[in-house]
C-alpha cells in the first residue's frame, strides 16, 4: 500500500516546510519539498514534478492542503489497567491506545508494575499478557521497581535485554511503591552501570503521610486536602534528593510528572551544573490547578493525582521550563478512574481516592494551545511531544521524525479546526473529562500508525493487535 500525503506543511523538531510525503508499506519512503516561494506567492500548493511522478504509483492520495503533517505523538507515561488503591485504571490497552490514536499519539510507553515479593521478569510477562495483541498503536514498557533486592537488581539487566531500560521508582506511597534512599541508590548504581535510566516519582512520601494523618484527624476529608497535604516544597525536596543520589550513583535521572516551581529549580540547577538530569511535565499541570481540586462537593476528586495540581502561578513557570528545555518532554501520566464507582472509593476520606487523571487523547491538542497562545513554537510542540520522547526512550529515528526509513507514524493536523473537549465526545474509557467544555483550536484529522490509516475524517479504522511491542534502545542523550 502506497499513500501520498500531498499539499501539507511538514512540521518536525527542526523546522517546517511545504513538503509531500510518500508512505510505502509501514515506512516513510520519500519526502519532497515543494517550491516554497511559488507556494507563498500563489497561496496554493506548488505544482511539483516529484508529486506528479509519484501520484500514479500511489494507491491513495491524502490531500493535506492547509494542514500540518507531524510525526506521530509519543506519550512516554501512561497507565493502562494499572492496579492502584484497590482498583484498576479504567482504560485497557485496547481502549487506551485507541483513544491515543484519536488524539494523534501513535506510541505509548506504559509502566509494568512490580508487586512486592514478585520478580521483574514475571512482571514483564504479566504486562505483555495484558498488552500484546490488544493495542491499536505501538507500545513499550518502563518497569516500576517496588521491591529492591538482590534478585530484582540482577534482573534489571535482563529487562534491558528485553527492551525495557527505564526503571521508575517512588519516593512517595510508603508501604506500596516507596523505596528508601538506600534502595534508590542501589538501583541507580545498577542502572548507571548498564546505561539505563531511573525515572523518579519525587515527592517526600514519609512527610506527606504525616500531613495526611493530621488532616484526617482534624476531620478534613475533602479532595482539596489531597493537594494541601502534598505541598510543592516536598516535591522540591525529593527532587533535590533524587538528583543528589543520582550524582553519587553516577547515573542519569529522569524526573516524571514535574509539577512545581521548587522541583523545576532543582532540575535547572543540576542541568546547569552539567548533570544528566531530565524532566517531563504533563498537560494537567499546565492547564489545571488546585482550584479544580477545590471544586464544590466531591467534584474535586476528578482532579486527584500525584503530584497534585498546584496553585495557578506554577503553570507559567512550567511553560517557561518547556521553552528553556529544563523540561524536555510532555507526557500525560494518563491514569483514568471513573468518577461514579472508582473516585467514589475516597468519599469521606481523600486519601482513598484513586490517584490519576485521564488525558492520553488530549495531549497533542492541549500542547497545540501553547502554540496558539505563543507559549511555544510549532517545532517545539513536535519536539516535546514526539522527537525528544523518541530520543529519550531509545526509539529515534524509527519514531519521532518524518524522514525516509522512519515508521510511517504520521498525524495530519488541522490547525484551524475548533473542538470542545467533553466526555460526550472523547474515546477514553472514563466517565468524565478533566477538561470538560474547554475550547481547543486544532484537531487531528488523520492518524497513520506504521502506514495504516487508523483515524480519518472522524472515523476509527484501526484494530486491536495492530500495535507492536517496541524493543527500545538506550536513552540517546547519553551516548
Ligand atoms: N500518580 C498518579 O496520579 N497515578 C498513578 C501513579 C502516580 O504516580
Ligand atoms: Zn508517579
Ligand atoms: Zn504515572
Amino acid at each position: 500500500m502506497r499513500i501520498l500525503i500531498s499539499g501539507g506543511t511538514v512540521v518536525t523538531a527542526s523546522g517546517t516546510m511545504p513538503a509531500d510525503v510518500l508512505v510505502d508499506g509501514e515506512k516513510i519512503a520519500a519526502l519532497t519539498t515543494r517550491d516554497n516561494f511559488a507556494e507563498r506567492r500563489s497561496g496554493q500548493p506548488a505544482a511539483n514534478e516529484h508529486v506528479s511522478a509519484w501520484a500514479p504509483a500511489a494507491d491513495r492520495i491524502i490531500d493535506a492542503t492547509g494542514k500540518y503533517v507531524l510525526p506521530g505523538g509519543i506519550d512516554g507515561h501512561t497507565h493502562m489497567e494499572m492496579p492502584f488503591g484497590g482498583t484498576f485504571s479504567a482504560d485497557t490497552f485496547e481502549t487506551g491506545t485507541r483513544a491515543a490514536a484519536w488524539g494523534g499519539t501513535t506510541t505509548i510507553i506504559d509502566f509494568a508494575v512490580q508487586a512486592k515479593g514478585t520478580s521483574l521478569l514475571s512482571t514483564l510477562d504479566k504486562w505483555h499478557a495484558k498488552a500484546d495483541g490488544n493495542c491499536a498503536v505501538d507500545y513499550g514498557f518502563h518497569m516500576i521497581v517496588s521491591d529492591v533486592n538482590d534478585t530484582s537488581l540482577k534482573e534489571m539487566d535482563a529487562c534491558i535485554a528485553a527492551g525495557v531500560n527505564s526503571f521508575k521508582m517512588f519516593m512517595a506511597y510508603p508501604g506500596v511503591f516507596y523505596a528508601t534512599d538506600g534502595e534508590i541508590l542501589l538501583a541507580m548504581q545498577q542502572a548507571g552501570r548498564s546505561g539505563a535510566i531511573v525515572m523518579m516519582h519525587a515527592e517526600n512520601g514519609i512527610a506527606i503521610d504525616q500531613l495526611v494523618a493530621q488532616a484526617l484527624a482534624a476531620g478534613k476529608t475533602d479532595p482539596v486536602q489531597h493537594g494541601l497535604t502534598r505541598p510543592p516544597e516536598l516535591e522540591g525536596e525529593a527532587t533535590s534528593r533524587a538528583i543528589t543520589l543520582a550524582k553519587v550513583a553516577r547515573s542519569p535521572l529522569y524526573i516524571v510528572h514535574l509539577s512545581a516551581i521548587h522541583a523545576l529549580a532543582a532540575v535547572a540547577q543540576a542541568r546547569d551544573a552539567g548533570q544528566n538530569v531530565f524532566a517531563e511535565t504533563c498537560p494537567q499541570y499546565l492547564y489545571l490547578s488546585l482550584e479544580d481540586l477545590a471544586r464544590p462537593g466531591f467534584e474535586g476528586a476528578k482532579y486527584v493525582a500525584s503530584p497534585p495540581l498546584r496553585p495557578p502561578p506554577h503553570q507559567q513557570t512550567l511553560w517557561q521550563g518547556l521553552r528553556t528545555n529544563d523540561l524536555s518532554v510532555v507526557s500525560t501520566d494518563h491514569c483514568p478512574f471513573c468518577f461514579a464507582d472508582q473516585k467514589e472509593l475516597g468519599r469521606g476520606d481523600f486519601s482513598k481516592i484513586p490517584n490519576g487523571i485521564p488525558g492520553v487523547e488530549h495531549r497533542m491538542d492541549l500542547l497545540h494551545q501553547g502554540v496558539v497562545t505563543g507559549e511555544i513554537s510549532l517545532s517545539r510542540w513536535v519536539e516535546i511531544s514526539s522527537t525528544t520522547p523518541a530520543r529519550m526512550f531509545g526509539l529515534y529515528p524509527r519514531k519521532g521524525v518524518i524522514q525516509p526509513g522512519s515508521d510511517a507514524d504520521i498525524v495530519i493536523y488541522n490547525p484551524l479546526a475548533k473542538q470542545i473537549l467533553s466526555v460526550a465526545t472523547h474515546h477514553m474509557n472514563v466517565d468524565y473529562s478533566a477538561y470538560e467544555g474547554m475550547q481547543i483550536t486544532g484537531k487531528v484529522e488523520t492518524t497513520l500508525s506504521r502506514g495504516r490509516v487508523v483515524i480519518d475524517a472522524g472515523e476509527y479504522h484501526g484494530s486491536a493487535g495492530h500495535g507492536q511491542f517496541l524493543q527500545r534502545d538506550l536513552c540517546q542523550y547519553l551516548q
